[in-house]
């Protein structure tokens, strides 16, 4: 592990406490099963990888047959192979943009011949996606504020409030008190799941009963950080369409709310996208980028579908760094989002 990757890792949850326990949070991100499983050997043994793994694994079994086939060493590097490697891109989601950023370089390396077959362009690729993924300016998901005011955005059905669920046992886990906020008052169900998603992990939830008025419910829950001294406000919005511009006014609205009373506020805005959607969710997700100051992505359902390049292609796009990552439903499926461990387990032999 190179000290990139640490400093990464560490820049996440920065805590005021000595680098042994933070050495402990790097252990365990999650509370997760450990599991019968052979690592790569420069890993640590922590249920952490083999999480990755498993959510990844509709994604590396629909790459591994493409894979065999162009990285070998015996196959010397024509047309056809690139031709065949642009399509593995693309069909693993990477997206067109992306894609041919990459295949552009490779062709300069083959052109120079750095490159002599399968095997050593297996290696650039790599290569590659961890130098695109390094390159998103990333400040790291510190919640050094106190309290740390973040908004959580995207489009119904995305993961938001389940995500926020998923984040607070997290933060709970890093001895954040945390409070969360039940901001999308469009439709009532909402405020229900986030209850229980609240007394799951343990945590303060603020919300105003039969209120249509969202910004009024973030104006009580920055209250009640206040009295309480709680680290952390998660705030649930609702999703409707991108395009419709009242949730947009209304997310700008909760925006200035939160600036008015806390200085930077809000520290985070985080953008959920759900990686089934694929590229379809890029176009939405721009809007949001655009309209409500984004600091931050969080992909969910990477588990539900066999196109997980797409993390990179929004990323990418988007020039936003990936915090989290979600892996299926349950509470401790939420992982952050660490470049070199996402692009070793899409290209494992
Ligand atoms: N498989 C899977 N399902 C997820 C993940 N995240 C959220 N979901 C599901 O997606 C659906 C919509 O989630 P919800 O939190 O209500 O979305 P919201 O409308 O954005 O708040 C729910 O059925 C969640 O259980 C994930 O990482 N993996
Ligand atoms: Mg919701």
């Amino acid at each position: 592990m190179n000290d990139e990757k640490k400093k990464g890792f560490f820049s996440r949850f920065k805590r005021k406490k000595n680098d042994e326990e933070a050495q402990e949070n790097r252990e365990e991100p999650v509370a997760v099963e450990p599991e019968q499983e052979t690592e790569p050997e420069d890993k640590p043994k922590t249920g952490f990888f083999s999480k990755l793994k498993a959510g990844l694994k509709k994604t590396t079994d629909s790459l591994k047959g493409g894979m065999d086939r162009l990285f070998l060493a015996t196959r010397p590097i024509d047309e056809d192979l690139l031709e065949e490697l642009e399509e593995m891109l693309i069909g693993a989601d990477i997206g067109v943009q992306t894609s041919m950023e990459i295949i552009e370089r490779v062709r300069r390396e083959v052109d120079r011949k750095a490159l002599k077959n399968g095997e050593e362009l297996k290696e650039h690729i790599k290569k590659e996606l961890l130098r695109i993924l390094a390159e998103i300016p990333n400040k790291g998901f510190n919640l050094d504020h106190n309290p740390t005011i973040i908004l959580v955005v995207g489009v119904n059905g995305v993961g938001k409030t389940t995500t926020i669920g998923k984040l607070a046992n997290y933060m709970r886990g890093q001895d954040k008190t945390v409070c969360v906020c039940a901001a999308d008052t469009f439709r009532a169900a909402a405020v229900e799941q986030l209850q229980i998603w609240a007394e799951r992990a343990g945590v303060d939830i603020v919300l105003k009963e039969g209120s249509k008025d969202p910004a009024a419910v973030v104006y009580d829950a920055l209250e009640r950080v206040n009295e309480t001294n709680a680290d952390v406000l998660l705030v649930d919005t609702a999703g409707r369409l991108h395009n419709n511009p009242n949730l947009m006014n209304e997310l700008a609205k909760i925006r200035r709310i939160t600036t008015r009373d806390f200085e930077n506020a809000p520290h985070h805005v985080l953008l959920i996208l759900d990686a089934v959607t694929g590229q379809n969710g890029l176009q939405q997700a721009k809007k949001f980028v655009d309209k409500v100051g984004v600091t931050d992505l969080i992909i969910t359902k990477l588990d539900g579908t066999a196109k997980g390049g797409i993390a990179v292609a929004i990323a990418n796009e988007l020039n936003m760094p990936i915090q989290f990552i979600g892996v299926g439903e349950q509470m401790n499926d939420l992982l952050p989002f660490n470049h070199q461990d996402f692009v070793n387990l899409l290209f494992k032999d």
